[in-house]
This record gives C-alpha cells, sequence and structure tokens, in this order.
C-alpha cells in the first residue's frame, strides 16, 4: 500500500516540480521585465516633466521691452546649461517662416533630414525654444538656440541675438535690436535678410533683367529699406548692416570649411573663410556674416 502511494507521489514530483520551478522562474523573468519595463517608463515620464517644465520657464519670459534687473537674469542662467559660462550662446529669432531654423542648420553645417537638425519647411513651425550646440570646425563652443516667431521673451540672457526676415523687415525687429541695446550689458545684435536666391531669381523674371543686375537690385534696395526702417524707427545707428544670404550657400560654406578643416588643431582665418565663401557661387553676405559673428564672439568674451 505504501509503495503505490511513494511511486504515485515521486511520479507527481517528477511531473509537478519541474513545472513549478519554470512557472517560478518564468514568473520571475517577467516581473523583472515588468520592473525594468517600469523603471525606463519613469525615467521616460521623468525626462518629459524635466522638458515641459523648462518649456514652462521658458515661456514665463520677461518682454524684451522691460529691462530685467541683474537677479533676473542670474535667475534666468541655469536656462542655458552653461554652469562653467564656456559656451557663447546665439539666439536666432524673426517672424514665423522667415528661415530661422533653416539659419541654425546652416550654421551647423547640418542638413535639414540630418539627426538632430531643426526641424525646416512650410508646416514646421517651431514652438518651442531650442538648443543646438554647434559641431562645425568654425564654430567652436557655440551653442544656437531657435526661437519661435512669436516669442521675443528671455532674448536678454543670450550672448548675440540674430534678427532674420525675409521680405519686409518690421517695426519689432527694431524694436528687438533697440531693446538689446538698452541692457545693462549691451548684447551684440545682428540684421540677416534670407532667401538671397529667391529674391535673385524673382527680381530676374519680373523686371526681365539679368542674374547680376537682380543680385545688384536686391543688394541696393535691401540697404535702403534697412536705413529708412531704422531711421522710422529711431534706431540709434542708421547706417546697420543687414547681411544677406541664403540658407544653401551658408550651409555649403560652413560645410566646406569644416571639410578642409578637420582637426581641432586648425586655426581658420578670415582670409580661409573669405575664400571658401568666394568660390561659392551667389554668395553675397555669407562669408562677412560668419567672420563677423566670430570676431564679435572673441571680442566679447576677451
Ligand atoms: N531658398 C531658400 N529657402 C529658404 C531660405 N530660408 C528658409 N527657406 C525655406 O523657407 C521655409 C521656412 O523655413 P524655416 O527655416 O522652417 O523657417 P522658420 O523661420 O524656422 O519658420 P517657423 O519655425 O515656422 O517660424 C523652408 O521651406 C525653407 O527651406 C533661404 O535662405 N533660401
Ligand atoms: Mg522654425
Amino acid at each position: 500500500m505504501v509503495l503505490p502511494v511513494i511511486i504515485i507521489g515521486v511520479a507527481v514530483l517528477k511531473v509537478v516540480l519541474p513545472a513549478s520551478i519554470a512557472v517560478v522562474f518564468s514568473s520571475r523573468r517577467d516581473m523583472k521585465k515588468m520592473r525594468d519595463d517600469l523603471e525606463k517608463m519613469h525615467d521616460d515620464l521623468k525626462k518629459m516633466q524635466d522638458c515641459l517644465k523648462k518649456q514652462y520657464a521658458w515661456n514665463q519670459g520677461i518682454p524684451p521691452e522691460i529691462r530685467p534687473t541683474r537677479e533676473q537674469r542670474e535667475k534666468a542662467e541655469p536656462m542655458l546649461e552653461d554652469p562653467s559660462k564656456s559656451f557663447y550662446h546665439f539666439a536666432v529669432a524673426g517672424h514665423a517662416g522667415t528661415g530661422k531654423s533653416s539659419l541654425v542648420n546652416a550654421f551647423r553645417g547640418y542638413k535639414d533630414k540630418d539627426k538632430g537638425a531643426a526641424k525646416v519647411g512650410i508646416n514646421e513651425t517651431t514652438m518651442d525654444i531650442k538648443r543646438y550646440p554647434d559641431r562645425s570646425s568654425i564654430f567652436k563652443n557655440f551653442v544656437w538656440y531657435d526661437i519661435p516667431g512669436a516669442n521675443r521673451l528671455w532674448l536678454f540672457i543670450f550672448d548675440f541675438i540674430i534678427v532674420c526676415w525675409k521680405d519686409r523687415i518690421m517695426e519689432i525687429d527694431i524694436q528687438t535690436l533697440t531693446s538689446c541695446e538698452k541692457m545693462e550689458v549691451p548684447i551684440p545684435t545682428f540684421l540677416v535678410r534670407t532667401n538671397s536666391q529667391t529674391h535673385i531669381h524673382c527680381l530676374k523674371l519680373s523686371e526681365e533683367i539679368t542674374k547680376e543686375e537682380a543680385k545688384e537690385k536686391l543688394i541696393k534696395e535691401t540697404s535702403e529699406t534697412v536705413k529708412k526702417t531704422l531711421q522710422a524707427c529711431n534706431y540709434n545707428d542708421p547706417n546697420k548692416k543687414a547681411y544677406i544670404i541664403d540658407r544653401f550657400i551658408l550651409g555649403k560654406v560652413v560645410s566646406d570649411l569644416t571639410e578642409k578643416f578637420r582637426s581641432k588643431k586648425d586655426i581658420i582665418t578670415d582670409d580661409d573663410i573669405r575664400e571658401m565663401a568666394e568660390n561659392v557661387e551667389g554668395a553675397i553676405d555669407e562669408g562677412d556674416l560668419l567672420i563677423d559673428l566670430l570676431r564679435t564672439a572673441k571680442e566679447r568674451r576677451r
């Protein structure tokens, strides 16, 4: 009587035990996977929360017409994520669709489709302030900020501001320049007109002139219009330079320079930039803009 019980018991154990061990192990594996998934989800949510917090903080900025106090500036500085203050922070501002994101990509030598490039396009309105560290050979220690069209808040925390426009320069563009100059430490500004090739093409067709004549006309008209607008807004320097560029030409100059001067030890001179820009067909002020940005950056941190 005892033996069959033992035999049945052993048989049961032989089947049940491995099965239960397998269940325990597989449920442990499942538990571990579940825990890993939850941890990952937690990390993702934390990142999202940090991002939202930062965006919220950006959106609580101070209009550029108001001069921020030193305390306000100090409070805002951590947004630049540069505790050692070793970077140059460049903001690109301007109306919607004027080519801000394209300009950021061109300065960094990125094509629109490159991973990490700013989103560009007629339907790709940039909604949030975004931070883009540079990787080109020219702009070492530069961080670019793509500032959405309507958002001119927080401009005071950047080291330099580029105001870009495409067709018509507006009063608010000049107001931005004036505000930057009224800061306790004035912020250097650059006026940049984008889309040169499109303007030249349109002028050539509408006026029935050659490409070269269209280019000269664009340069002349831009300079006159800018001067008139600066004067109308009582800006203190009516002869402020307006750089006329095209994103594709600027991008090519930066990429060619980055290709040629790959080594970190290479020093790129103004003449190198000038020569490179002269070799790109259609270039107008792309070389001068790069040279002046670098010179201003060096002077500011001297
Ligand atoms: N040919 C040419 N096209 C340009 C130039 N700059 C911008 N574009 C085009 O204009 C469109 C809008 O450019 P974006 O760089 O997205 O403009 P944005 O100012 O960032 O636009 P928002 O984010 O909506 O404010 C895109 O199709 C660009 O390719 C330029 O210099 N030349
Ligand atoms: Mg954009």
